[in-house]
């Protein structure tokens, strides 16, 4: 039997539908579909189709069950070819405005999120950058598109390039918490904001716009490339890139202190980055899980190249890390791979260690261990003057579960012993812990609680 579409599986919300179970509720409003295939002949269609949602921009979750009885029995079925989706072009008209606003701009700052990455974007992104010459803020995923040393790209100077453009463009990415909500300067008179993104059903729609663009962000590149070559810029804006430039050499001296800080009560945090950051090839993958520990990565990690890092989305899903780990290993297995990881971030998917052992795929784990959940103690702080339930065990040898389960590891407790112990991580050919105890009294120095 030819059970090629999804038909007769039960969608949440399809009428009619209900002489199989229905999708369980629970799922729906947070997949991008849910279904029941009701029957061992209607899995191969509602698997096939949940795959093919899935994958659609905006790419997102699906979900399919199977009653356990329809698991163990038999059906055939033809499988369908696989078919690449035809993307979505932007709208010329929509193109051509965004140009419009960026040839009249005196200081623009494009923002480069998850998205641009996982839309493939990354080449179509840097050919515009740098013919637009604009300079780049990235977020989430979208670090190393503009790769670091860039004359663009001006991370370290983000403040300073937020408060002060006169046109904000934010690719590929939602306009959250991460981003003001897409309120950028003063909060009066805001900086006009132009959403790129990879589906319609992406763009913001709870900040006023002063333009948007929504389709394949290859081609939404490509396009705006195209239209800016017959709308140049009316003035060069050496004034603003010399501006943000002086606040990156600025920002970098800063970042130098920290990097070599002494604590108290610990190592302080950004001294791992001090030691870690002379490590990193252009090729190696940093993967980041935990609280403030991946801050300080994000806040001196940029990596060389489009995939150069990993992090777990907007909603920072402690536990992601060790399976991105596996992941990259898999996909690019040449790369080297860093795996910054919290200690509370550690207690929701250790395990994986052992995996990355079984299957020979050698990664450096450098375990921030401050025996807190330190981003949710801090925060309680600052805001009640108290903190609960955010201790862990600071004894704990993050590193002997490392040995136990096969690898090798070591706990760092000496600042002046972390550049010997990362480096003899690397060199170890296997799933190495360096266990490094941190100062918990140093929190990270945000300026919001990111509501
Ligand atoms: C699955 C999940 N549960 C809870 C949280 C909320 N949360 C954010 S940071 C954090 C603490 C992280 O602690 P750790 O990994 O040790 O990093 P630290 O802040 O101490 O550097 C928690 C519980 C989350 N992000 N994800
Ligand atoms: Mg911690």
């Amino acid at each position: 039997m030819n059970t090629t579409s999804a038909g007769g599986a039960a969608t949440r919300g399809a009428p009619g539908a209900r002489e199989h179970p229905a999708p369980p509720p629970l799922l729906a409003p947070v997949t991008k579909l849910a279904a029941t295939a009701g029957t061992a002949a209607q899995v191969y269609g509602a698997v096939d189709q949940a795959l093919r949602v899935a994958t659609l921009p905006h790419r997102g979750p699906t979900f399919v069950d199977v009653p356990m009885d329809q698991l163990f029995s038999h059906a055939s079925a033809t499988p369908t070819p696989p078919t690449a989706p035809v993307p979505l072009g932007p709208d010329a008209d929509a193109v051509s405005a965004v140009a419009t606003l960026l040839a009249r701009s005196e200081r623009p700052v494009l923002i480069l999120g998850s998205d641009v990455w996982m839309d493939r974007a990354e080449d179509a992104a840097r050919r515009f950058v740098e013919a637009a010459a604009i300079p780049v803020i990235p977020n989430g995923m979208g670090r190393g598109i503009v790769p670091r040393g860039h004359r663009l790209l001006v991370a370290k100077a983000r403040s300073v390039a937020l408060k002060e453009s006169d046109l904000v463009i934010v690719a590929g990415a939602p306009l959250d918490f991460r981003l003001g909500y897409g309120v950028f300067g003063d909060p009066e008179h805001p900086a006009p904001v132009v959403h790129l993104a990879d589906s319609p059903s992406q763009v913001a729609s709870h900040v006023p716009l002063a333009a948007s663009v929504s389709g394949s962000l290859p081609m939404v590149f490509d396009a705006l490339l195209a239209e800016c070559e017959s709308q140049p810029a009316k003035r060069r804006r050496e004034t603003w890139t010399e501006r943000l430039s002086s606040a990156v050499s600025e920002a970098t001296a800063r970042d130098q202190e920290l990097l070599t800080a002494q604590a108290a009560g610990g190592i302080h945090p950004a001294r791992v980055y001090g030691a870690l950051l002379p490590l990193l090839s252009e090729d190696t993958i940093v993967i980041a899980d935990g609280g403030d520990f991946v801050s300080w990565s994000g806040k001196f990690v940029e990596p060389a190249r489009p995939g150069g890092w990993l992090d777990p989305g907007p909603y920072g899903c402690l536990g992601a890390g060790l399976g991105a780990a596996v992941g990259a290993a898999v996909v690019r297995p040449e790369s080297p791979r860093v795996l910054l990881l919290g200690d509370g971030a550690a207690g929701f998917s250790l395990a994986e260690l052992e995996t990355l052992v079984r299957h020979d795929l050698p990664t450096l784990v450098v375990v921030g261990n401050n025996g807190a959940w330190g981003l949710e103690k801090h925060p309680m702080r600052m805001l009640y003057g108290y903190d609960v339930l955010a201790d862990l065990r600071r004894d704990t040898r993050y590193d002997v579960v490392a040995q136990a389960m096969g690898g090798d590891g070591e706990t760092v407790a000496d600042p002046s012993d972390l550049p010997d112990a990362l480096a003899r991580g690397m060199a170890s050919g296997t799933t190495y812990v360096v266990n490094v105890l941190l100062d918990p009294e140093v929190a990270y120095p945000r300026r919001t609680t990111g509501v």
